[in-house]
Formats: structure tokens, sequence, C-alpha cells
């Protein structure tokens, strides 16, 4: 079985840091109140809300945007964004957001979810959503472990993964495969965009920008369920440095869950 943590620097996790986090720079993105956050250093959330967050400022949105979020370390940022957000128990965004949408129709809601909330604590709910094609987007933003808890083994980490509670790595016999929502959401009809983004390097950021947006797009079109997962770092949680992370999402995470767009019924 392939050992994930070959080669790596494993950080010991039996005691506190030695050094604290550094503020690297107070730059306040559009529709974020401020600048700081507390998620850990290297992390892929805040890249990837900055990214929704710019997609919904760009096709100029935000005043008739409802954001929906899950439980997970990127729900800090729900308390500082200048949309409105709706906070929903783990897994239920999506049904939610159904309500939202429906309700009041004119709007553009979208839930940010992680893979734990979504994948393990909610699936039926975002499956159920693609398949009666409710005009929302739902945004999963996967780093294979429950972060938040402590870096724990989620329906979508990877065989081999090394997690919290899989410290050999995750083996399919023991622990069962990983499930690749994107591609299983794809096959939906009422699903009208799927798309798999990465954050780990600056041309995958410009590219899950782009299915951000189309995936707003097709909801404005009324044409269906959109999706957008997003592959994320999670240095903490994955044990690792910091400088590390992009790498090993390459090489494990996105190995796997391969990053592209797998439905679009915008089409042209
Ligand atoms: C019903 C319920 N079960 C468990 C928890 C504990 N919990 C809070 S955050 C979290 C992990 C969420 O993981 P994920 O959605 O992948 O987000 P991440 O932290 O990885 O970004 C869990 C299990 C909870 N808040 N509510
Ligand atoms: S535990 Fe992982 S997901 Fe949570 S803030 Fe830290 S790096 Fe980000
Ligand atoms: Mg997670």
């Amino acid at each position: 079985m392939k050992r994930f943590v070959e080669g790596l620097h494993v950080i010991a996790t039996d005691a506190a840091p030695t050094e604290g986090a550094t503020l690297v720079d107070d730059f306040t993105p559009a529709l974020i109140d401020v600048g700081a956050h507390h998620l850990c250093p290297g992390c892929g959330e805040p890249v990837a809300m900055r990214s929704a967050l710019e997609a919904i400022d760009e096709l100029g949105l935000t005043q008739r945007t409802i954001c929906v979020f899950g439980i997970g370390c990127y729900t800090a940022f729900s308390n500082n964004l200048d949309v409105e957000v709706l906070q929903a128990l783990h897994g239920r965004a999506p049904s939610l957001a159904t309500g939202v949408k429906r309700a009041k129709p004119d709007t553009v809601v979208l839930t940010i979810q992680g893979d734990g909330d979504m994948v393990n604590e909610g699936l039926q709910e975002v499956i159920h959503a693609a398949a009666r094609g409710e005009r929302i987007t739902c945004v999963m933003l996967n780093n294979g472990v429950f972060g938040e808890t402590g870096g724990h083994l989620t329906s979508t980490t990877v065989l081999g993964q090394r997690t919290k509670n899989t410290l050999d790595g995750r083996d399919a016999e023991a622990h069962g495969h990983p499930i690749l929502l994107a591609n299983l959401l794809a096959q939906l009809d009422g699903a009208a965009f799927v798309a798999r983004g990465a954050v780990n390097n600056a041309g995958n950021v410009a590219r899950t920008k782009k299915m951000l947006l189309r995936a707003l797009a097709t909801q404005e079109a009324g044409l269906g369920f959109s999706f957008v997962e997003i592959l994320t770092m999670c240095p903490t949680g994955w044990f690792i440095e910091t400088s590390e992370a992009p790498g090993y999402l390459a090489d494990n995470l996105g190995a796997v869950h391969a990053p592209g767009v797998l439905k679009d019924a915008l089409g042209g």
C-alpha cells in the first residue's frame, strides 16, 4: 500500500507549535469585511472563498446573493461577509438553499460546504437537490479531511491518505473507497453544470474562478443545479509543512479527484 508520508515532513502534534502564526498581509478582498482571518497559514479555504466572492462581485450579484453555510473551518467567514448569510445545520445547506430559492426566485443562492459536511453528514441533501434540478449553486471545499475537528477521514479521503484515524493510510478493505462526488452528481439529469477545481497554484485558482462564474451564470439562466467542487490545502489536518501542501494536494487528492469541467449545459 502506498504510504503518503514518505518524503514528507510529518509534523508532531503532541505539543503546541513553538512559533506563532505571522500576519502576512492585511489586504481585504471584495465582499469580506475584515482582512485578517484565523484559519491556518497555508489553508486553501480562504483562497476558494475569495474566488467565490470575486465571481459574485464581477457578475454584479452582490445585492441579490444569499450564501448558506455548512459547518467546518470555512464557517469562520460567515460572520464577516458583505452578502446575506444563513447558517445551516451540518450537511443540510442544500435543503435550506432550496427553500430560499423557491421563496425568493430572484435571488442567487449558493451553499459553501466542506467534504465532511456535504459528503459525510449530508450526502442525500446534495444528491436530491441536484436530481430535482434546484436552481442553486453548491460549492464544496474538499480537503479530504474533517479539518476543523482534527484531520479525520472523510468519504473523499483517497486510498493511502494518512489521516488522524487512518495513520497507515486509507485502506479500501478496512475503510472503503472514496466517493468522487462531482462525478456522481454529473450523472444526474437535474445537474446542469458540474466542475472540479483546485487552489494549489495560480493557474488552478484562475480556472476555478471561471468555473464559479459559469456555475452562477447557469443558475441565472435557470438551467438547473450547478456544482463546483474545489480541492483545498489543509496542511494542519494533513500533518505536513505548509510549504508542502500544494504539491501534496496535486499528488494525492488531485490525482484521484481530477480537476476539470464534467458537465456544462450552457454550451457555447
Ligand atoms: C451534527 C454535527 N456533528 C458533528 C459536528 C462537529 N463538526 C464540526 S466541524 C466538523 C468537520 C467539518 O468538516 P468539513 O466539512 O470537511 O470542513 P473542514 O473543517 O474540513 O473545512 C465536524 C465533524 C457538528 N458540529 N455537528
Ligand atoms: S484545519 Fe485545515 S481546513 Fe481548517 S483552517 Fe486549518 S488548514 Fe484550513
Ligand atoms: Mg474537509
